[in-house]
Parts: C-alpha cells; sequence; structure tokens
C-alpha cells in the first residue's frame, strides 16, 4: 500500500472507532437549536454534518486542521518561493504536516496518474468552442467518469468496510488529471487549441501554469498560492456541501465531483471570481480611466447597488471580517508586484466598499471575500480571460473535497437526508406555538 494511503487508513481507522464508541455514548446530546429563521435562511450555522479537513470561524476565517494561511506559509514546503498544493492535500487527508521527501513523493504519485483518455478531450471537442469554461469542465470530469474505480468495484460487489479505498484512488487520479483537462479547455478555448505538453520536472501548479502557457516564475508562484488558499472553505459552502451529499448516495468522485463543479459555477459562490473582474473592467470602461478615483469608485458602487445587484467580491455567509484568503493574496500583490492599475482598483475598492455596504444596514459581513482579489493578480500576469477563472478555483476545490470524500467513506458516513418542511408546516406550527403560549 502506498504511504499516503497508509497514513490515511490508519488515521481513520482509529477516529472511526472512537467516533463510533462516542456516538453510542452521546448520540441523544443536543448541539443546537432550529429557529424559523434559519429554516427558510439557506440553514446557516445549523450544524448537520462532519467535516474533517478544515474549518471555518466567522472572525477568524480559515484554518486547515487548524492551521491558519499564515502558519502554513511557514510550515508546508514550498516550491520556488511558496508553498505547493501538494503538501496541504497531504495534511488534509492525513492532518500531519509532510516532509519534503512526502511532497515529492506526492508530486510523483501525481505524475503517473495524469494521462487524461483521448475519449475525454473528443467529449470537450463536440462542444461549441464558446461554452462556458465552468460547463465544459463538468462534462469533462462526467466524461472522466469511465474510469472510476469505486463505480467498477462497486459493480462487482463492494463492501462498506472498503469503500475508502477506490474513494482514495479515484481521488488522487482525478486531481492528478485535473490541471490537464483545466489547461485543455483554456487552450482550446482561447488560444487555437494550441495545447501544450505536461512538463514532467515541474511540480502540480508549476505544470498546470506551463499547460496554460505561462512560463513566468511569479505566475507559477501565484498558481502555487491560488491553488493552496482555494482548496477547502469547511464542508458547509455549496460547492463542497454538494460533493459531500452526491457522495453520500456512492456515487463515485467523479460524479460527486463534477456536481460540486456545478455549484461553484453560480455567481454567489465561484463564479463571483469572474464577476468581479467583469465588474472592475465595466467601471475603467464606463468611467473612462484605468485610476480611477475613490469618488468615482465609490459612485460606481452605489450605481451597482440602485441596479439591484450585489457587489461581486463582497459579503460571506459565515466570515464576518477581510477574509484571509483576500489577504494572502493582497500580500502576494505586495510582494510581486509594482505600480499595476487593476491591483490598485482592488485596493481602492476595498476601502470604498466596506462603509457603503455597512450603511446599507442589511448586509452581514460588507469585506472583501476570496474573489475579490484573485482576477487582478491573473490579468497582471496576462491570464486575462475571466469566464475562465472559476476553473482556477475549481481545481483548486478538489484538493479539499475530495480529501474530505475519502474521509466521509472511511468514516462510514450515511446518506444525508435533512428534512424539509412546507409553509404550511410553519404557519400551523406557530399557530400550536401560540395556542400553547395562550392556554398556559
Ligand atoms: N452586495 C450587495 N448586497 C449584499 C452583498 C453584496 N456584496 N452581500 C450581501 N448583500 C445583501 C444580500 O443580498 C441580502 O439582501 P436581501 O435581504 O435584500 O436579500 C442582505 O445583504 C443580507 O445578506 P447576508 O446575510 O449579509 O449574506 P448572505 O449570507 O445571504 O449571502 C453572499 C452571502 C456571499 C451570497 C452575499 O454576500 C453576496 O451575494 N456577495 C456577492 C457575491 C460573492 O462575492 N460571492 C462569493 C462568495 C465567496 C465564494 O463562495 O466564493
Amino acid at each position: 500500500m502506498d504511504p499516503l494511503k497508509q497514513k490515511f487508513i490508519e488515521k481513520a481507522s482509529a477516529l472511526r472507532d472512537k467516533v463510533k464508541a462516542m456516538l453510542k455514548e452521546h448520540g441523544e446530546m443536543v448541539v443546537g437549536n432550529v429557529n424559523m429563521g434559519q429554516v427558510y435562511g439557506g440553514a446557516r450555522d445549523i450544524k448537520m454534518m462532519v467535516w474533517e479537513t478544515s474549518e471555518l470561524d466567522a472572525q477568524e476565517g480559515i484554518r486547515f486542521r487548524g492551521y491558519s494561511i499564515p502558519e502554513l506559509q511557514k510550515l508546508l514546503p514550498k516550491g520556488d518561493k511558496e508553498v505547493r498544493p501538494e503538501g496541504l492535500f497531504w495534511l488534509m487527508l492525513t492532518g500531519e504536516v509532510p516532509t519534503e521527501d512526502e511532497v515529492e513523493w506526492l508530486r510523483n504519485e501525481w505524475r503517473k496518474r495524469n494521462e487524461v483518455p483521448e475519449h475525454v478531450f473528443s467529449v470537450l471537442e463536440a462542444l461549441p468552442k464558446d461554452t462556458h469554461p465552468m460547463t465544459q469542465f463538468t462534462i469533462a470530469i462526467n466524461a472522466l467518469q469511465t474510469q472510476s474505480i469505486f463505480a467498477r468495484r462497486y459493480d462487482e460487489g463492494l463492501s462498506k468496510s472498503e469503500h475508502w479505498d477506490p474513494t482514495y484512488e479515484d481521488s488522487m487520479n482525478l486531481i492528478a488529471k485535473l490541471p490537464r483537462i483545466a489547461a485543455y479547455i483554456y487552450r482550446r478555448t482561447y488560444h487555437n487549441g494550441d495545447h501544450i505538453e505536461p512538463n514532467i520536472n515541474e511540480d502540480w501548479a508549476g505544470n498546470f501554469a506551463h499547460m496554460l502557457g505561462f512560463e513566468n516564475q511569479d505566475f507559477k508562484n501565484l498558481m502555487r498560492l491560488y491553488l493552496t488558499i482555494h482548496a477547502d472553505h469547511e464542508g458547509g459552502n455549496a460547492s463542497a456541501h454538494t460533493v459531500h451529499l452526491v457522495g453520500s448516495t456512492l456515487s463515485d468522485p467523479y460524479l460527486s465531483f463534477s456536481a460540486g463543479i456545478n455549484a461553484l459555477a453560480g455567481p454567489l459562490h465561484g463564479l463571483a471570481n469572474q464577476e468581479v473582474i467583469n465588474w472592475i473592467f465595466e467601471m475603467i470602461e464606463k468611467l473612462g480611466t484605468s485610476s480611477p478615483s475613490k469618488d468615482q469608485i465609490a459612485q460606481y458602487v452605489k450605481d451597482t447597488l440602485a441596479a439591484g445587484v450585489v457587489v461581486p467580491g463582497y459579503g460571506h455567509a459565515v466570515l464576518r471580517q477581510p477574509d484571509p484568503r483576500f489577504m494572502a493574496q493582497k500580500a502576494f500583490a505586495e510582494q510581486y508586484i509594482k505600480g499595476s492599475d487593476i491591483v490598485q482598483i482592488v485596493w481602492d475598492v476595498f476601502e470604498v466598499v466596506p462603509p457603503i455596504l455597512q450603511s446599507l444596514g442589511k448586509v452581514k459581513n460588507p469585506w472583501p471575500n476570496v474573489d475579490a482579489h484573485s482576477g487582478a493578480l491573473l490579468v497582471h500576469y496576462g491570464l486575462k480571460e475571466a469566464s475562465f477563472y472559476t476553473v482556477l478555483f475549481g481545481v483548486s476545490r478538489a484538493l479539499g473535497v475530495l480529501a474530505a470524500t475519502c474521509w466521509s467513506r472511511a468514516l462510514g458516513m450515511p446518506l444525508e437526508r435533512p428534512k424539509s418542511v412546507t409553509s404550511d408546516w410553519a404557519f400551523d406550527f406557530l399557530a400550536k406555538q401560540k395556542q400553547e403560549v395562550g392556554v398556559n
């Protein structure tokens, strides 16, 4: 058995036994209440699932296995100047910070598994060139499902205690192939199908940058950072939760992950990175300057709100502070980029937007999220095709949601099936409550 798989199943088996014993004793323990606002309000804050790989705190932001982004930047092995996403995957899967050798082992392992079957490219070629890259991405992942070891072994008769094993194999294979698929979509859509073969000497992120057509070392460093910080955001966000829900039916990792990609493609979630940069480009065009004043930006923000649409890249369902993923990208720009108009606009927007959103009195979090900064960095290095941005997010998100899927299968998580109610039920419930209060 490979060393990562071995380490993972040892940890997962120990936790499975511990959880089983805990549930036997405390399965009936109440851990929270639910109010009517939450029932109608997108289930905010309701604790209803377990997600081992990361946890989100409203004030502090994301912690991967207990480590904040700045802590990870000190601890994880680096490729050139930035942390390598391989290391984060190892950490999420095992709970342990990997050594340089372990990260190198994982790089080689993904390289061995990176070949994409020809039929996936044929499926992509059958689509109109202007098909949105996220649509191409999810279709390609579904086409790749023919490779699922989980699906084949389940068909042959797979004991529940073994579900984790082919889930791990599928997850590793899928992660290894995603950069090639994403780069193929990019080159096919924007570069006349002038494809670039993988470079076996590069790490996972560096090779992805290479296949996209970028050899700039700083861009490769950006990709390492980008693919690390977008990887996971606990389990309740729409893409992660979708992967969890679909996976709970024992759909294989390919089908589960492509479902999550469909969720990521929504403008209130991952597609916001495309929305942000388009919104900034429209601002530049409307104002006729690439160095707008803060007053001009404020007026543009107010016009956006007056049109009844959200300011993209701002607000969050959980966070109540500037997103540490935004701050990590800002720090990257401060270190690597000098004198960029588009980056300056992002920073000015960061000053201008929060007080305006606060003044509305209804926005719970006026601060920027991860999507507010990423586009400006990509534009700076020449990756200007905004409709591709959410695919980059998706490649990264695979690391977290597939590591978490391995844990769900190893812990034997059941079919997810929360309760829904009708509005008739809600009004009857309220009437009964009022009656009871009246009677007492
Ligand atoms: N601009 C304008 N209005 C906003 C807003 C924003 N950026 N963020 C929230 N609001 C509004 C909501 O639309 C809601 O208005 P109504 O009551 O009129 O419907 C009100 O403020 C309360 O919303 P909330 O509780 O603060 O936020 P939610 O948890 O409902 O929604 C989110 C969170 C992210 C969908 C929302 O902030 C938003 O639409 N932001 C812009 C889109 C975006 O950047 N999404 C990316 C999020 C990160 C990611 O998943 O990648």
